[in-house]
C-alpha cells in the first residue's frame, strides 16, 4: 500500500491512553522518548509532525519541550524504561505500541524497535519481543503484555485495514442533485460542502478509516489530522482535496472505501467543472460509478446530456443509479413508483439492459445517522428529521422494499428502521455489501 495513504487513513484513539493519569514529569519524559524514536523514521514528515502534535497535546499539554542532546536523551530514556519498580516496566511496551501506531510501516517500526530495544535490561527485552510479535498477528494477546491490549488492538485494526483492497466509487450527476449530500450520508457526518449553489469545485477523495476515533483528516494545505466542521464544509475548495473519516454505521467489519466527489457536470457558470468530472470518469480508477438523479427534475436537459455522455463513455455494468430527493415528493402530485418506472425506461433507451436504481432521500439519511450517533442536530434539522420520520413510515413513501439490498433484519431499532425506509441501508448493501451480483430495482 502507498505509505502516505496508509498513514492518512489510519485511526488513533488517545482518549483512554494508559499514560494519561500519570504525573506530568513522567508524561513529558514519555513524550520526549516517543518523539526521539519516531523522528528517526524517514516517513512523511507532515503526517509525523501532526501525529506527534496529538501526543504532545495529550502528554505534555501541548507545551514545546527543549530538544535534548543525544547523551541527555539516552539518559532520560534509560530512566524511563529501566525503572526498578515492576509496575513501571510497562512504559517500554506502551512506547513500542505508540511508535507502531504512528509509523504503521513495518520496516520503519522494525528500525525504531531495534533502537528502543537497546535500552531496557535483558529480562525486559523478552517482554518487548513478545509484544512486538503480538502486533503482527491476530491471535490472543499474551498475558505478559495484556496491559497494552487496547493499544495493540488499535494497531492490529489499522494493520488489517491497511492491507485490504480499496473499493472505489465515483459519484457524478448533473447539477445539485445531491452528490455531496449522498457522500455525507454514507459517511454519516458532514465532511463535504452541500448547497443550493454550485459548491463542489474540484475532486474530493473521501476515505474510510478502520474505527471511530472522532477525528476527520484533511489533506489539503495544511495537513490536518483533526479537521473541524468549518474547514471541511466552510468554503469552496478549488484544489483537489482528500478527507478521511470513519464511515458510520456501514457493514462490519469495516472495508477500505474511497468515494470520489465530483463537481456538477453541467454548470453553465463553470464549464471547466464538467470537464474535470468527465476527465475523472475517463481516467480514474474505480469499481462503480454512482449516478445521482434528481427526482424533482427528472429528465432536465442538463442532467440528460450528462446521462447520455456517461452511457457512451462508461461501461454500462459499472453504473449504479440513485434517484434522490424522494422526501420532497407529494402524494397528490407525485408517485415514487411512476418515477422509478420513468427513469427505468429512459435508461433502457440509453442501452442499460438491467439498470440498478436505488431510490433515496440522502438528506434524511444523513440526519438519521447523525441522530443515531448522538450528534446535536439544529432545531431545523430536528424538525426535518421528525417530519421525514412520519412521512417515510407511510406505505406510499417507504423506499425499503423498492431496492433488493434492503431486507429487514431482526431486532431493528428506530434508526435502523428509518435508515431502511429512506433507502440508505439498501444502497449501502448494494455498494459495500461485497458481492458482484448486486441487484437493485430492475
Ligand atoms: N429535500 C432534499 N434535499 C436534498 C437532498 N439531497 C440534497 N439535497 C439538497 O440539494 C442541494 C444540493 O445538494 P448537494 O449535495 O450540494 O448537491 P451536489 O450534487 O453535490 O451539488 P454540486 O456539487 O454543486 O453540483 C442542497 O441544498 C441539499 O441540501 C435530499 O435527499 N432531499
Ligand atoms: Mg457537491
Amino acid at each position: 500500500m502507498n505509505n502516505d495513504i496508509g498513514h492518512f487513513i489510519s485511526s488513533l484513539d488517545l482518549a483512554r491512553h494508559p499514560m494519561k493519569p500519570s504525573k506530568q514529569k513522567l508524561k513529558t519524559d514519555y513524550f520526549m522518548a516517543l518523539e526521539y524514536f519516531v523522528r528517526q523514521s524517514w516517513g512523511n514528515t507532515d503526517y509525523i509532525e501532526a501525529r506527534l502534535a496529538q501526543y504532545q497535546k495529550l502528554l505534555a499539554g501541548g507545551s514545546i519541550q527543549a530538544w535534548l542532546f543525544e547523551s541527555e536523551m539516552s539518559r532520560a530514556i534509560s530512566a524511563l524504561v529501566n525503572n526498578i519498580w515492576p509496575w513501571k516496566r510497562k512504559y517500554s511496551c506502551w512506547l513500542l505500541c505508540d511508535i507502531a501506531l504512528i509509523l504503521l510501516d513495518e520496516a520503519e517500526i522494525k528500525k525504531a524497535y531495534a533502537s528502543l530495544r537497546e535500552f531496557p535490561r535483558p529480562k525486559e527485552t523478552a517482554r518487548l519481543d513478545t509484544l512486538f510479535t503480538a502486533l503482527w498477528n491476530d491471535g490472543e494477546i499474551p498475558a505478559a503484555v495484556s496491559f497494552a491490549k487496547e493499544l495493540i488492538n488499535q494497531f492490529r485494526a489499522n494493520r488489517r485495514f491497511g492491507i485490504q483492497t480499496e473499493k472505489r466509487f465515483i459519484v457524478t450527476a448533473g447539477l445539485s442533485a445531491g452528490k455531496s449530500t449522498l457522500i455525507n450520508a454514507l459517511v454519516g457526518k458532514p465532511v463535504t460542502k452541500t448547497s443550493q449553489e454550485v459548491c463542489t469545485a474540484n475532486l474530493c477523495y473521501i476515505y474510510n478509516k478502520p474505527f471511530e476515533d472522532n477525528a476527520v483528516h484533511l489533506r489539503a494545505s495544511p495537513f490536518d489530522l483533526d479537521a473541524g466542521y468549518d474547514e471541511l464544509v466552510g468554503g469552496i475548495r478549488t484544489e483537489v482535496s482528500h478527507v478521511a473519516s470513519f464511515f458510520r454505521g456501514s457493514a462490519e467489519p469495516q472495508n477500505r472505501l474511497c468515494l470520489i466527489d465530483t463537481p456538477g457536470a453541467n454548470s453553465a457558470v463553470n464549464r471547466d467543472h464538467g470537464e474535470l468530472t468527465r476527465e475523472a470518469l475517463l481516467a480514474e480508477r474505480y469499481d462503480k460509478v454512482i449516478f445521482v438523479l434528481n427526482a424533482n427534475k427528472i429528465g432536465a436537459g442538463d442532467e440528460f446530456r450528462h446521462l447520455r455522455w456517461v452511457a457512451e463513455n462508461v461501461p454500462k455494468d459499472k453504473v449504479i443509479f440513485v434517484l434522490n430527493k424522494l422526501d420532497d415528493f407529494n402524494k397528490s402530485e407525485d408517485s415514487v413508483t411512476d418515477s422509478l418506472e420513468g427513469v427505468r425506461s429512459d435508461l433502457l433507451r440509453l442501452g442499460y439492459e438491467n439498470p440498478v436504481i436505488c431510490p433515496l432521500s440522502a438528506y434524511f439519511a444523513l440526519l438519521v445517522k447523525m441522530r443515531r450517533s448522538g450528534d446535536r442536530l439544529s432545531e431545523d434539522e430536528q424538525d426535518a428529521c421528525d417530519y421525514y420520520a412520519r412521512k417515510f413510515r407511510r406505505e406510499e413513501y417507504d423506499l425499503s422494499d423498492r431496492c433488493a439490498g434492503s431486507d429487514a433484519s431482526g431486532g431493528e431499532d428506530e434508526a435502523a428502521l428509518m435508515s431502511r425506509k429512506c433507502g440508505l441501508s439498501g444502497l449501502e448493501k448494494i455498494l459495500f455489501g461485497g458481492t458482484d451480483d448486486e441487484k437493485g430495482v430492475h
